[in-house]
């Protein structure tokens, strides 16, 4: 990424991170005009995962372009925070870690891209949202960042949620069990008030890590939104609201100031998830929308439901797991969560082995580390854990049927996984590691490691050159 920006502008300001990647070559700009309905996701399925993103340029009947794919590739990700890639975990570890020691609270300002147009009437059907799968409800916010307030204290939360356009002005909230956003609309209802929130889109990944961080790593009581100060080495900005009690991102493409009065309930859903299945459709709080603020360019954001929900709830499950069993578990070096295990239910932990018994430790510590995980493998430090052959080899040859699976039944979990139906089911430890002391038996067979441009090689008679 260009030396001359400074993280701060860049991972505040998502406008500004689609001209870095353009000028590194790192965009892919659609110039055809494209469906919001289905089309639009179809074709970004096609560059998911690749080390570049893609800007819809025209989507039609919309004047806002779309972009997609930030999240799906962690080389784009690390390149935003000038890290390299596989010191992602451990550099929003770090962030999180020193906004729990010494948070840097936001900073409300007078003035921000945001509040560049004051919309005078609400038309939810003017932005450019698109459908992405094919039995989905309709068009979906799913990577909009919500601000609430505890009704009680005033405490900022900040998280993700999912919501559907139901009309002009009115949309549908999917809260799953345990989330404060949750907690909060509990709250409003005991004090017999609306809860007054924003809806925040198109923000920098600075914010979008504050807002998917677990609850593990911070607690109900904390303004998250520090966080997001610890990724941007500053204060991060916010305006006041125009109609609403509850503040809103400065630099965000667009802001919706929004209320939701307990007790009233719209039909949302299906939604093609993280998981590979659709959310169900179910009665879920109805949200108003009072007032819509943007750029007067805005870029529409949107993600992809997959490798882009891998790298921000995972990477943040991530860093959690590895801030905690760094803390309590002699010898861990890495966690990695398994795109296989939907960038969430499954963790596997490389430890350097001190003592007998620490794999499963390291089991239970990461399970309490994490709700959402359903399965917890160790391996040791010889092993590559973002290898899915090299985790299978460690589980064939090391692990120990008879005493090294650990199974916790009727224990709280993630109530999308289809086994966890009411949020209740099994999870499984995995203790791939060797018995400590091992025996030569458990010695990993190696080559020497050779220099392979210190050698010729043809092939029919041309030069070869060994990728
Ligand atoms: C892309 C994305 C989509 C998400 N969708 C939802 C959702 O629809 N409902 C939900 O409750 N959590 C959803 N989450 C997870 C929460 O945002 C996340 O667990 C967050 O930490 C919750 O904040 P809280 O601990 O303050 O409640 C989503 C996360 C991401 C990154
Ligand atoms: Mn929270």
């Amino acid at each position: 990424m260009n030396k001359k920006k400074k993280i701060p502008a860049l991972c505040a300001d998502l406008g500004a991170i689609i001209e870095e990647l353009d000028a590194r070559g790192e965009l892919i700009r659609v110039k055809s005009p494209v469906n919001s309905k289905y089309d639009l996701a179809g074709l970004a399925a096609k560059f998911e995962g690749e080390n570049r993103a893609v800007l819809f340029e025209k989507v039609k009947g919309y004047d806002a372009p779309v972009f997609i794919g930030l999240y799906w590739s962690r080389t784009l990700l690390a390149d935003v925070f000038s890290r390299k890639e596989a010191e992602l975990p451990q550099y929003v570890a770090d962030c999180i870690a020193q906004w729990q020691s010494m948070p840097v609270p936001p900073k409300v300002v007078k003035k921000g891209p945001v509040l560049e147009v004051v919309e005078s009437a609400v038309d939810l059907r003017k932005l450019p949202i698109p459908v992405h799968a094919v039995n989905d409800a309709g068009p979906y916010l799913d990577a909009s960042v919500v601000i609430s307030k505890d009704p009680e204290n005033g405490v900022r939360n900040a998280s993700i949620q999912r919501f559907l356009i139901v009309d002009k002005d009115t949309l549908a909230v999917n809260i799953d069990e345990g989330r404060h956003l949750g907690l909060y609309l509990e709250k409003a209802k005991q004090r017999g008030e609306s809860l007054p929130l924003t809806i925040n889109i198109g923000v920098g990944p600075g914010l979008h890590f504050a807002a998917a961080t677990p609850s593990e790593a911070a607690p109900p009581d904390t303004d998250e939104l520090g966080i997001a100060s610890a990724f941007h080495g500053e204060p991060l900005k916010l305006v006041k609201g125009t109609k609403s009690k509850v503040e809103m991102i400065a630099d965000a493409m667009y802001a919706l100031e929004c209320e939701i009065t307990p007790g009233e309930l719209l039909e949302e859903g299906p939604f093609a998830e993280v998981t590979g299945y659709y959310a169900t459709r179910a009665p879920r709080p109805k949200v108003k929308v009072l007032r819509i603020c943007h750029r007067k360019k805005p870029v529409f954001h949107t993600i992809l439901s997959g490798k882009e929900v891998y790298n921000s709830v995972g990477l943040l499950g991530e860093a959690n797991v590895l801030n905690l069993l760094k803390k309590q578990i002699p010898g861990v070096k890495d966690v990695f969560f398994s795109h296989g295990g939907c960038g969430f239910y499954h963790a596997i932990v490389q430890i350097s082995q001190v003592r007998a018994g620490w794999g499963k430790q390291a089991i239970m510590a990461t399970f309490a580390a994490f709700a959402p995980l359903k399965m917890v493998t160790v391996v040791d430090d010889d092993v590559d854990i973002r290898n899915p052959s090299d985790v299978e080899w460690a589980m064939t040859t090391r692990l120990d049927g008879q005493t090294g699976i650990l199974k916790i039944d009727n224990v709280f979990g993630h109530g999308l996984n289809p086994t966890f139906s009411d949020y209740i089911g099994t999870k499984i430890g995995f203790d791939a590691t060797r018995p400590f002391p091992f025996g030569p038996e458990y010695d990993r067979a190696t080559v020497k490691k050779v220099d392979l441009s210190e050698y010729n090689f043809e092939v029919q008679s041309k030069k070869y050159v060994h990728p």
